[in-house]
């Protein structure tokens, strides 16, 4: 993503009223998301949303960030709380109800469960299908994060399923009014049963 459609988004997130926005670029080097995650924490309030980096808790002093998440494959959670420094919140990617017990043994701030639907930005994931989002919501007691293939079309479902908080990644990026996007998302998940 070109650096000014990633301070526009950024910006636009924050109209929206979301409670974190992640840096997650998988292909870029070390410096160039040092300095677009510096570019970001500047269009970010520091009181909020949460600003998380996706990997490289190295970076996280550098730019600022207030987190650092991490994958299955990834640094443990306490490998990446050292390195990004202890006041960071750590957050997890889990893919299974097993995961999702052990990312909040291991620590983890908050997690997130998905693949729920099958999802292009993350296509090689079996889906991990919305029942899974009840059964972690039973037993875990950090905040959860459902994602993947969320949607304002899919939205009832997971909600349906208990959850309280969703990611969403491609269908903001190409919703042509974020903020709006953002609202209608957030009024959903205060409202479930309208
Ligand atoms: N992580 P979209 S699913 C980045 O299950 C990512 O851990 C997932 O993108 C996981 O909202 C996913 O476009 C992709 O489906 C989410």
């Amino acid at each position: 993503m070109e650096p000014e459609r990633l301070a526009h988004i950024t910006s636009q997130l924050v109209a929206g009223g979301v409670d974190i926005i992640q840096l997650r670029a998988k292909k870029l080097t070390l410096p160039v998301i040092a300095n677009l995650g510096k570019k970001m924490r500047a269009l970010i309030p520091a009181t909020g949303p949460l600003f998380i980096l996706n990997d490289h808790p190295e970076l996280v002093p550098e730019i600022g960030a207030d987190g650092i998440h991490v994958g299955q494959d990834d640094l443990s959670v306490a490998e990446a709380r050292a390195q990004a420094g202890a006041e960071v919140v750590v957050g997890k990617s889990t893919h299974s109800f097993e995961q999702a017990v052990a990312a909040e043994r291991e620590g983890a701030d908050y997690i997130g469960v998905g693949p729920i639907f099958a999802t292009p930005t993350k296509p090689d994931y079996v889906p991990v299908g919305p029942a899974l989002i009840g059964r972690v919501r039973g037993q875990v007691h950090v905040p959860q994060f459902c994602i993947g293939g969320i949607n304002e079309l899919t939205l009832h479902k997971v909600i349906a399923a208990g959850a309280l908080r969703v990611v969403i990644v491609s269908a903001l990026l190409q919703s042509r009014d974020i903020p709006a996007y953002c609202q209608r998302v957030r009024e959903q998940l205060e409202n479930p049963s309208s």
